[in-house]
């Protein structure tokens, strides 16, 4: 399978080994990438003639990776989906997976770039294609005076943001995490990517997210939201059903401090009440409306 499906990287689809390192090691990352790339893998172990077997504990191991973002399980059910009708469904429903979830994206950055019309500061947490990608399509139709990026402790994921948005023509100012409250005496709108929605629309996302949605809503700044509806979760009644991944004290703190425990929970839950809107690939949407779009776009995920 080419880049073109699964768009990665220029490698081939990963196997599953390689694809379980990539995710877990952070080297592939990003609620929406990390699902099409253990679906890559799957389609390629399909195309290699695994059997059912093989193919449900390989997607267990994907799944297993990283518990917090919906999205890689849900992109693995999709495709394992075809694990009664034959490996070459699985391989086919993988490659389906990907392409659909790729034109998700694109269509979600064009509602993401309505819903900052008119907007001339806007302010982002973390990196998400899909925040990210909805700020660049705005700018190209009508340029930003600036858009402020959060650094994102402890990974510094708002680097990358930073970079892609500079590298696009987009004002940058990064700032620290600390600093959100001070960015919002000049943004106009904050707009972060998710990881996933639960039923009621409570939205998991990097940790400090519901620190921006709270600093958001006392400077009465709206707080959007930008993702594919596959990282809905109807599992999860509300965002404190899902579990938060905690990740390696040493990202946090290198050196170990005799007598400090580092805690490093890496998401955290914005009530869906504080989000104004959510930019999802069909359209724009109250938080709570997100599991029924995820039910008309994706509703073989569950039966086929
Ligand atoms: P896209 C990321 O998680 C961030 O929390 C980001 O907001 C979210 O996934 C969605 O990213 P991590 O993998 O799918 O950095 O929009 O822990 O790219």
């Amino acid at each position: 399978m080419a880049c073109e499906t699964w768009c990665v990287s220029e490698r081939e689809a990963p196997t599953v080994d390689q694809a379980a390192r990539d995710i877990e090691t952070m080297e592939v990352r990003g609620a929406a990438k990390i699902a099409r790339h253990a679906a890559s893998a799957l389609g390629r172990l399909a195309s290699e003639g695994a059997d059912a077997d093989e193919l449900r504990e390989a997607g267990q191991r994907l799944i297993a990776t990283r518990p917090t973002a919906v999205s890689l399980q849900n992109g693995v059910r999709y495709v394992l989906a075809g694990l009664d009708d034959g490996p070459e469904v699985v391989e086919a429903r993988s490659q389906r997976f990907v392409h659909d979830a790729l034109r998700a994206r694109e269509r979600v950055a064009r509602n993401g770039a309505r819903l900052l019309e008119g907007v001339d500061v806007a302010m982002t947490h973390c990196h998400s294609q899909a925040a990210a990608t909805s700020l660049i399509a705005r700018h190209d139709r009508e340029p930003f005076e600036a858009v402020i990026v959060l650094e994102t402790r402890p990974w510094r994921q708002g680097l990358i943001t930073a970079e892609q948005l500079a590298d696009a023509g987009l004002p940058v100012e990064f700032m620290v995490d600390a600093a959100m409250g001070r960015a919002l005496e000049r943004a106009e709108v904050a707009i972060v990517g998710v990881d996933t929605i639960a039923a009621n629309g409570d939205v998991v996302n990097k940790i400090g997210t519901s620190l921006v949605s709270l600093a958001a809503e006392e400077a009465d700044v709206p707080f959007y939201v930008a993702g594919e509806s596959f990282k809905v979760d109807p599992g999860s009644a509300t965002g404190h059903d899902v579990e938060i991944e905690e990740r390696d004290p040493a990202e946090v703190l290198e050196d170990p401090i005799a007598g400090v425990e580092v805690v490093n929970p890496v998401f955290d839950v914005t009530p869906a009440d504080r989000i104004a809107q959510l930019a999802l690939e069909a359209g724009r949407f109250a938080p709570e409306e997100a599991l029924d779009v995820f039910e008309r776009s994706w509703g073989g995920l569950d039966g086929a």
